[in-house]
């Protein structure tokens, strides 16, 4: 399935009219915020492989149909969005939930679908078929050594399948843990998993960088053995230069203080991607923005005022990504309204008045530092979106043209309705 290129002109001229005004009132009431269309067109966010099908919850699963049933496919449904809104150009993919059994084959694929590869994911929180020893009670942490030495090969493994693909980076999420007091001890957890993510460091090619990801709890309930984004970057700061912290959104304690994680960890130099998806109990992977925008927008004024401090690339500086799931959303519209928000928050960022801010700073101006920051996030900046989007070709409304041009019913016509994606 690929959209045809008079499908997305036809689209994009049914709304131009609205468009154009819409936007002359935007920069009207924003002057010189057209400065910030470049910025929004090169920010790109990778999608996961394992986020384009239906995931279920632990107490079930809706197929959706349609869905796509390997790599190839996956592939093209990521390139089907990032037709539509021209800023997902990256997919990113976990081994082995998605090994590529030709990588010069995929990486054709990729070309042609104007997409890239961004970090890759090891998987040593399940055991797989035939697998000699099992990763029940943890993997770089585990008291065995076999268990441990078997963990890193598989991650060097990894790295191994991200080098054919063009990949610059692996992420490491452990499950590693304890589920009950007494069950480990922390220090010794702590250091057989510094030790073997050392290993795996050491057979990282120059130009590679090492996320650690941390996340509070589960599936382990009492302890984690990277549990927040101190104990990440402390992985991180004792590995080396080319170890980061990785922020997935979800895997905070309730009311953590990520914006300000954020301007810490940028601020040390440490701050290596982002997993982007929302919650509002625990680790939900909700569609990013659905219920905490603000706390979005938060996180991203720290962002470009931390990247811009450092003078670094905010279009390249970090891995981005959506780490979602879906349950009763078709997964393509969800990824579409995660990118959206996504953008929305980075353009509201960006308007932020810095000069006025540090002023009221410097002042201790509370009330007016607020009103600098509620200025900017309450402003409806999706006319600027939309302009990018339509600059780089993609569609004026994606989600709408996703439905007008039925896009899921293509995809089930060629796939059939009883289809399950490999991975959640
Ligand atoms: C763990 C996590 C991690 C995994 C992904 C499937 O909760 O966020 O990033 O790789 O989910
Ligand atoms: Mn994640
Ligand atoms: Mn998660």
């Amino acid at each position: 399935m690929k959209l045809e290129k008079n499908v997305i002109d036809a689209h994009n001229q049914s709304l131009a009219q609205k468009h154009k005004s819409k936007l002359a009132h935007f920069l009207e009431e924003n002057e010189g915020a057209d400065a910030h269309i470049q910025k929004l067109r090169d920010f790109q966010i990778a999608i996961p492989s394992w986020a384009l099908g239906t995931g279920g919850t632990r107490f079930g699963r809706f197929s959706g149909g349609g869905e796509p049933a390997n790599l190839e496919e996956k592939m093209a449904d990521i390139g089907v969005l990032h037709q539509l809104n021209q800023s997902s150009g990256a997919i990113s993919l976990h081994i082995p939930w998605d090994i590529p059994k030709d990588a010069e084959k995929i990486m054709s694929l990729a070309k042609s679908l104007n997409l890239k590869f961004d970090a890759i994911n090891s998987n040593t929180f399940q055991d797989q078929p035939n697998q000699k020893y099992s990763y029940k009670f943890g993997s770089l942490q585990n008291v065995d050594k076999n268990v441990r030495d078997q963990a890193v090969a598989h991650n060097i493994e990894v790295i191994k399948h991200g080098i054919a693909l063009g990949s610059k980076s692996l992420t490491v999420w452990l499950a590693d843990g304890s589920s009950f007091p007494g069950q480990l001890n922390f220090r010794e957890a702590f250091e057989n998993t510094l030790a073997s993510l050392k290993e795996i460091y050491a057979a990282l090619p120059a130009d590679w960088k090492m996320f650690v990801e941390y996340k509070s709890n589960e599936p382990n309930f009492y302890s984690t053995t990277v549990a927040d984004w101190g104990q990440s970057l402390l992985y991180a700061t004792k590995l080396g230069p080319k170890a980061y912290t990785l922020v997935d959104l979800g895997h905070h304690l309730p009311n953590a203080n990520i914006e300000q994680i954020v301007s810490l960890l940028l601020m040390e130099g440490k701050l290596g991607g982002f997993h982007f998806n929302d919650s509002k109990y625990g680790d939900d992977d909700l569609t990013t923005g659905a219920i905490k925008p603000y706390q979005l927008f938060l996180i991203f004024n720290e962002l470009v005022e931390g990247m811009d401090h450092a003078k670094m690339n905010h279009a390249s500086g970090l891995a981005w990504m959506i780490d979602a799931s879906h349950n009763v959303k078709d997964p393509l519209e969800d990824l579409l309204q995660s990118v959206e928000a996504i953008m929305m928050a980075y353009a509201q960022a960006l308007l932020v008045d810095r000069k006025a801010l540090k002023n009221a700073q410097q002042k201790n101006d509370v009330s007016l530092a607020q009103e600098i920051l509620q200025a900017a996030y309450r402003t409806d900046v999706r006319p600027l979106i939309a302009e990018a989007r339509l600059q780089s070709g993609g569609a004026l409304d994606p989600v709408k043209l996703f439905r007008s041009a039925k896009v899921r019913e293509e995809l089930i016509k060629e796939r059939g309705t009883e289809t399950k994606a490999t991975g959640l």
